[in-house]
């Protein structure tokens, strides 16, 4: 672990992200360096699927607010990679013939293409348990911080997020549905993965209840207009995913086209930007990284 989040507060925008981005990238490697086995399908794989080119915009964000709020140490660094293994281990499964039955993911043939589904259900399995072994040993912390932390992301995987939510979009998606359930069940994809993460920033911070209450908003509006970005993606030719997975599937796309939900996008990007600034006096730098990753959805199309 090398860079320390607050010792770059002076740094520019950009240099600033490319340092935050390649301690990520570092750590990640380093933390499953014990899997670097060539012949071992699933170590390789657990690798592959998660040092492939992502946006690394959880652990980036984790990083932003954890150092926003004044936390200074490696620990948000540790959290922010450990949330991006849940992450990974989400997209292996979601990729699955029994799920999206997708080929390609950041630009790769999907883990169980090119490894078998074997592979793909225990590299899943063991990038979660993974997951949790980092935020159990995070040294740094008071015992009782990381079994909260732990709590934080098994309610955030379990039937109050990830799962349930790819649950219902599973089994509803091909129907119709209202845009209540809809938003609903992108929380649960999305939204709540989001709220763990500043949940997490907030809990390493030792900040107030009034700042997480206003996190939590924050991130209930990101992970809706995120959701909206990846359905609007859903045909971008350069997204590094199968194009025209959502054909036929209840989306707020397919109630309400793609200029209607590019203006809701904006509305619930503002709305986040807006619980930001209650937070923070300077939110440039995350608000920045948000357009950034934001971007394509509003100019693609
Ligand atoms: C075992 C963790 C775990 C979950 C099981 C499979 C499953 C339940 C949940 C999948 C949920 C899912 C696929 C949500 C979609 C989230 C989403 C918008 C993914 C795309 O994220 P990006 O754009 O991807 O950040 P990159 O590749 O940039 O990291």
């Amino acid at each position: 672990m090398t860079t320390q989040p607050g010792a770059i507060l002076d740094l520019g925008f950009t240099e600033r992200l490319s340092q935050v981005r390649a301690s990520i990238e570092k750590r990640l490697d380093e933390l499953l360096s014990e899997s670097r086995n060539e012949r071992d399908l699933v170590a390789l794989a657990m690798r592959e699927s998660t040092l492939a080119p992502g946006k690394r915009m959880r652990p980036i964000l984790l990083i932003l607010i954890a150092d926003g709020l004044g936390h200074r140490s490696n620990c948000a660094l540790d959290l922010g990679c450990a949330v991006e293994l849940i992450h990974a281990a989400s997209l292996v499964l979601d990729d699955m013939p029994c799920m999206d039955n997708a080929s390609l993911r950041r630009g790769r043939p999907t883990v169980h293409l090119k490894f078998g589904e074997d592979v793909a259900i225990l590299t899943a399995v063991a990038l979660l348990s993974r997951a949790f072994g980092v935020i159990a040993s995070i040294s740094e912390l008071a015992p009782s911080i990381r079994t909260q932390l732990v709590e934080l992301a098994a309610n955030a995987v379990g039937m109050k997020g990830l799962v349930s939510g790819q649950f219902q979009d599973l089994r509803d998606g091909q129907r119709s549905r209202s845009p209540e359930q809809i938003a609903l069940t992108n929380n649960l994809k999305t939204g709540v993965l989001f709220g763990a993460i500043v949940d997490m920033a907030w809990l390493i911070s030792n900040s107030d209840e009034r700042v997480r209450a206003v996190l939590q908003n924050f991130a209930l509006e990101l992970g809706q207009a995120f959701q909206m970005y990846d359905d609007l993606c859903d045909n971008c030719p350069d997204s590094g995913k199968d194009q025209g997975k959502d054909v036929g599937k209840s989306t707020f796309v397919s109630i309400y086209g793609v200029d209607k939900v590019r203006e809701q996008l904006y509305t619930h990007l503002a709305n986040a930007e807006r619980n930001l600034r209650q937070v923070f006096d300077d939110a440039d730098m995350i608000a920045g990284f948000m357009a950034m990753v934001f971007k394509k959805a509003t100019i693609t199309r």
